[in-house]
């Protein structure tokens, strides 16, 4: 039998999908009976990895696609599935992760008239008037297959336009007699379905940037994510270290910047305060990022002229974006920072004012380093996440990749992480909350020979679905060392209401609803559902040993560890 669910395996397999993140139901009988099939025939498939929560499922794709750049294949279960996925579509959309989609539909006859027909009450259940608007909005591209006969090509179709900048998930569906139908093999080369090519910046741009950062005294690149690409990193670096231009990131989901490049100037995230190198700057160049700065707290100076470089400048996806940008360029950061590079070969640089430019901010950089060492004291009865983040950061190593998911704890952990090499840190990039779990899998599937640390707030461990994490991880054979900031809440709501309201009734209650007390035993759940290595650890100077018994458990014995750390409570830190 060769039918339109066996094309589509056949599609995934030639495009090179490694994985399809599964999640079945009774709209998959014929992909069960294809992939049966194709496991008895010897027939190569994608491996399939059972998902006991969809968001989970979509998560794992979006951490392989993080590390590779591919995307995997992830299979639900019609319009019920497809909402179960949940927040983990708005993060792949937010992120620019490509990502393939299928959800089968309730079969389209009820009186037999196909294979596939109507046979169970929840068919009738589950049809629904607009299965695919349930997540059209997150989708780059969305379809129904409607016929056996053009299966192959709309799956190229469709991971072609999720690796083509801006990069994205796709949706697709496709009913149960559709999955079912016979039909003819048809040869597809992939070759012909590439993603589009990087797009370069015109080259009178490349000039005009360039002539713009020589006449700057204060030169600023402000970046979120141009580290996706590790190879545009390396430009960015050379390109700033010839200039003497600083680096800020604000919101950075990626390694960027070398920490310890003197040009570096930190990060900025919901930081309460004006940043410093961002009000000095007069000329700043946006590469790769969605939020370079929050308006009614830190901005440019007036007078600062700014300019963007980005796949999607005009951020067409959010309704309300706008920055005073008088030069704006849709083209990909690595090859717009190439040519910027290529440019400063070929003209003469005036070195000494790089020179003042590199003084100035080697300047602020070291101020920074010497504030961030004097965070990372242990005090004495209470840990605190900058001692925590510098204890994870000695015993895991420069080559560990971490997973931040630290929400008020994310600035704390992206500075003590200090990475220095790209593809060595990665947040969600998106708002919804859970992530580091499938993430993790995801990404261990993709680097097995790597170690990964997922750092996260109690309340964003709780999201991630830990029962299905761990059960996972086990059963797949993908251990992490899990570690839980645990402030015994949600502290980042009560940061945003006393923003808004600082001398108001919630600024005086005892009880904002925030709190998890008596909170669960974290590592215990994941202990009982992944055989998991659990530590509950309470005291600064037990931190270190915990951190390092927990990864000798990764590494060795290969399952996850998870330490619960207890931070000081919501309810009384600043
Ligand atoms: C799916 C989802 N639900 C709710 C929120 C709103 N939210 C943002 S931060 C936060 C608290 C996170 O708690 P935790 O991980 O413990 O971090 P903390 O704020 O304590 O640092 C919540 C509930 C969200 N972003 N995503
Ligand atoms: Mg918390």
């Amino acid at each position: 039998m060769y039918t339109a669910s066996a094309a589509m395996l056949e599609a995934l397999e030639e495009a090179g999908v490694s994985f399809i993140f599964a999640n079945f139901g009774s709209d998959h009988p014929a992909l069960i009976e294809a992939i049966a099939e194709a496991r008895s025939l010897g027939r190569p498939i994608p491996s399939v990895i059972t998902c006991p929560n969809e968001m989970v499922a979509m998560t794992c794709a979006h951490g392989y696609a993080q590390l590779t750049g591919r995307a995997q294949a992830v299979v639900v279960h019609v319009d019920c599935g497809t909402q179960s996925l949940g927040g983990a579509v708005h993060n792949a959309a937010k992120a620019r992760i490509p990502a393939f989609v299928f959800a089968g539909l309730s079969p389209a006859t009820q009186e037999g008239e196909a294979t596939g027909s109507r046979n169970e009450f929840i068919q009738w259940i589950q049809d629904v008037p607009d299965q695919r608007g349930i997540v059209r909005q997150y989708m780059k591209y969305d379809n129904e297959l409607r016929s056996a006969c053009n299966v192959k090509q709309i799956v190229h179709r469709s991971l072609q336009i999720a690796h083509s900048d801006p990069k994205g998930p796709v949706y697709l569906v496709g009913a149960r007699e559709v999955m079912e139908e016979e039909a003819e093999r048809v040869a597809i080369d992939v070759a012909d379905w590439p993603p589009i090519a990087p797009t370069p910046l015109p080259e009178a741009a490349v000039a005009c940037l360039v002539e713009a950062i020589q006449k700057a005294v204060r030169p600023l690149i402000v970046t979120s994510y141009v580290g996706r690409n590790p190879a545009a990193v390396t430009e960015l670096v050379r390109f700033c270290g010839r200039l003497g231009v600083g680096v800020l990131e604000s919101v950075p989901s990626y390694v960027n910047f070398p920490h310890s490049d003197p040009l570096y100037q930190g990060n900025q995230w919901n930081h309460p305060f004006q940043n410093r190198a961002l009000a000095e700057a007069d000329f700043i160049l946006v590469v790769d990022s969605d939020v370079p700065w929050i308006p009614t707290v830190s901005k440019p100076s007036e007078k600062a002229a700014v300019a963007i470089i980005d796949v999607d400048p005009l951020k067409q996806s959010t309704p309300l974006w706008s920055i005073k940008a008088r030069q704006c360029y849709r083209a990909d950061a690595a090859t717009a920072l190439a040519q910027l590079n290529a440019r400063l070969d070929r003209i003469e640089l005036d070195e000494e004012a790089a020179e003042r430019r590199r003084r100035h901010y080697s300047e602020l950089h070291a101020e920074r380093k010497a504030d961030l060492v004097r965070l990372e004291a242990p005090s004495r009865d209470v840990v605190t996440p900058e001692y925590l983040t510098a204890c994870v950061r000695h015993v895991v190593g420069p080559d560990a990749i971490v997973l931040n998911e630290g929400i008020t704890n994310y600035p704390a952990i992206c500075d003590h992480m200090a990475r220095e090499k790209p593809g060595t840190m990665f947040a969600s990039g998106g708002g919804s909350l859970g992530w580091t779990g499938g993430a993790a899998i995801g990404m261990k599937l993709a680097a097995p020979a790597k170690t990964f640390v997922a750092l996260t707030g109690d309340g964003s461990y709780m999201f991630s679905a830990p029962s299905a994490v761990h059960w996972m991880a086990r059963r797949y054979r993908t251990p992490f060392l899990q570690i839980i900031y645990n402030n015994r809440g949600w502290k980042a709501p009560k940061f945003s209401a006393l923003a808004i309201h600082p001398d108001g009734f919630a600024s005086r209650a005892e009880d904002l609803d925030l709190s998890f007390d008596p909170p669960p035993d974290y590592s215990g759940i994941a202990a009982a559902a992944g055989g998991a290595f659990a530590r509950v650890v309470k005291r600064p100077q037990d931190v270190e040993r915990a951190i390092a018994e927990g990864l000798r458990v990764v590494l060795e014995e290969q399952r996850c560890a998870v330490l619960d750390v207890w931070l000081s409570h919501l309810r009384f830190a600043s």
